[in-house]
């Protein structure tokens, strides 16, 4: 049986890493992430200069998931240039890095700087950070992703990837695959957060989080639906070269199944990955492996977005 997949002649050995944000701003962080299973070691998004992020509390958990209004908190594109050689050399696989400027500009010095950086596998360009007071997300305005994406796609020289929010209407993933179509990146990862959700102390009569008023990006089981039909209806919409990187409430080896059935081609883990630790990752591959000896898949491919519909 093999698991392996590959992006644009980026190969992994298996589907399964973890998704930019949860323990993945320091370097000590991103060793734990190296030394784990995961088959690839994604950065923090990043901008030009270091952030701090939004006042603390920031995360929340609670059964069902968590609501983060982290603010973008990172080192600054520049120390990410030197981690990745770093984590390249000691663990040997896919180092990706993240990018979330602030505007157009700092977006196209930032990928034009990490298309330097030999040991770089892949960026995701990161249209959907829900929690910066008074900056829309990115993904929700197709004209300026459109010029966005053009902007930093005439200077990107490494496999290219968008971090999508998560869409609910039908004519908004028309016009949203429109747009990708025409660029061609070589991955969308949907989704990023639900963004501006609100968990309430009931007892306490108070939000969870400070930032924002209590509102702040939604992970974990309650994404998961959403972020399945975001995977299954870009299947369907985008051209067939565009690989899909699902992310949202995976926590087992059959959410990764149900992932790739609907047209993944790799699968990210975030909530999860904070919840249970670094396991996580050979956990869910020995799971994914165990259903696929089960239903007799010896590869991805046997399997990938043949979900059947009831007719
Ligand atoms: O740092 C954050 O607040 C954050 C980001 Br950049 C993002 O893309 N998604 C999210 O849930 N939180």
């Amino acid at each position: 049986m093999t698991l392996s997949v590959e992006i644009n002649k980026v190969k992994f050995p298996h589907p399964v890493f973890n998704a930019a944000g949860p323990k993945d701003v320091t370097l000590d962080e991103l060793m734990v992430i190296g030394r784990s299973q995961s088959s690839a070691i994604l950065m923090k998004s990043c901008t030009l200069e270091p952030r701090d992020g939004n006042p603390e509390p920031r995360y929340y958990e609670d059964e069902f998931g968590s609501i983060n209004s982290m603010g973008l908190p990172n080192k600054g594109y520049q120390e990410y240039g030197k981690y990745t050689p770093i984590l390249k050399a000691t663990f040997k696989k896919p180092v990706i890095a993240s990018v979330s400027g602030m505007k157009i500009e700092d977006n196209v010095k930032i990928i034009k700087f990490f298309s330097t950086i030999q040991e770089l596998d892949m960026i995701e360009l990161n249209l959907s950070c829900p929690n910066l007071p008074g900056k829309p997300q990115i993904g929700y305005d197709a004209d300026a992703s459109d010029k966005l994406i053009r902007s930093v796609k005439d200077v990107c020289s490494k496999p290219l990837g968008l971090k999508l929010p998560p869409y609910f209407d039908f004519v908004h993933f028309e016009q949203m695959a429109k747009v990708i179509n025409k660029h061609t990146p070589d991955f969308v990862t949907c989704i990023n957060s639900l963004g501006n959700g609100l968990i309430i102390d009931a007892m306490k009569e108070e939000t969870v989080i400070k930032p924002k008023g209590g509102f702040g990006g939604i992970g974990g089981d309650y994404c998961k639906p959403t972020a399945l039909a975001n995977v299954r209806k870009f299947y369907e919409l985008l051209n067939k070269d565009i690989a899909i990187i699902g992310c949202g409430g995976i926590k087992s080896g059959i959410d990764v199944f149900e992932f790739i059935l609907a047209g993944a081609s790799a699968v990210q883990i975030g909530t999860h990955y904070l919840k249970e630790g670094p396991s996580v990752f050979e956990r869910c591959v020995k799971e994914l492996e165990h259903m696929m000896k089960k239903k007799k898949y010896s590869s991805l491919d046997e399997f990938r977005g043949t979900l059947k519909v009831i007719e």
